[in-house]
């Protein structure tokens, strides 16, 4: 991926999108494919992931990513503000039910992947505790220093964190176990909708692809590949590798 610097793309017209550089960050990653997916070209900005990235925040207000900058509209940060920009940008192909009823149980997976406190947040508090675990150069602890400081780390935390992510991937295979005796290969409905593709790049979060797919950094991979206390129905890793396969371009591209 080739990135601009802020100060190059912050005038610019169009969208702009502030992508953690360098690793598959899955909210970067999924906000990367919807734009993809509905063909809207936008401007990847690069920001580093556990940096203060001073010139993103005195841009948008913000030193993670993903940003999502439209002409001159308020920067959106939150991952369904992205997806609903998407939506208005470019309707077709749409990723978002018609119905209101198909509409909450979407958003409502959603939530349990990737906002807070949810799947990828947990995950991420016990990715802290392995970089903290790698190394006691506080030169190297500063990434995982402003990460936990950014997140919410604590022990406590973490002692509670496998729990919760054990139950939301056994709510998620459920569910596609659920669809699939009615016919469906997807989260919700009959088609590809966000939470297909939200699944997808947040998967990477317990069982990473292969290298040649997933060429992350190595330290991170360890991090990444979820411990064998934590049970991952089959079903989860079919699902996004058919997801990729069919709607996603890979390899993964950060
Ligand atoms: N704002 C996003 C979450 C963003 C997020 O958690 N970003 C992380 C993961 S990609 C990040 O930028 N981490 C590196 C950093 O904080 O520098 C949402 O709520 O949907």
């Amino acid at each position: 991926m080739d990135y601009a610097r802020v100060e190059d793309a912050r005038d610019k017209t169009g969208l702009r999108l502030a992508l953690t550089m360098g690793v598959p960050g899955p909210w970067s990653q999924a906000a990367k494919y919807i734009f993809e997916y509905k063909n809207i070209p936008f401007i990847a900005v690069g920001q580093k992931g556990g940096r203060d990235n001073p010139e993103l925040h005195d841009w948008t207000g913000h030193r993670n990513a993903p940003v999502a900058v439209y002409q001159d509209e308020a920067p959106r940060v939150g991952w369904y503000e992205i997806i609903m920009l998407a939506e208005r940008i470019a309707p077709e192909p749409g990723l978002v039910p018609r119905t209101s009823a198909a509409r909450s149980e979407m958003f409502g997976l959603i939530t349990e992947i990737a906002s807070e406190g949810g799947f990828a947040w947990q995950r991420r508090l016990r990715l802290i505790d392995m970089l903290y675990a790698a190394t006691d150069d506080p030169k190297m602890r500063q990434t995982p220093d402003a990460l936990a400081a950014r997140y919410g780390h604590s022990p406590d935390a973490v002692d509670r964190a496998e729990a919760i992510c054990a139950d939301i991937l056994a709510m998620l295979a459920d569910r596609l176990t659920a669809q699939a005796s009615r016919g469906s290969e997807y989260f919700v409905g009959e088609a590809f909708t966000a939470a297909d593709l939200y699944w997808a790049c947040f998967s990477q979060l317990a069982a990473p692809m292969p290298e040649d797919l997933n060429p992350m950094p190595p330290l991170l991979r360890t991090t990444y590949q979820a411990p064998a206390t934590l049970p991952l129905d089959p079903i989860l890793i079919a699902h996004r590798d058919k997801m990729y396969e069919r709607h996603l371009s890979l390899p993964l591209d950060f």
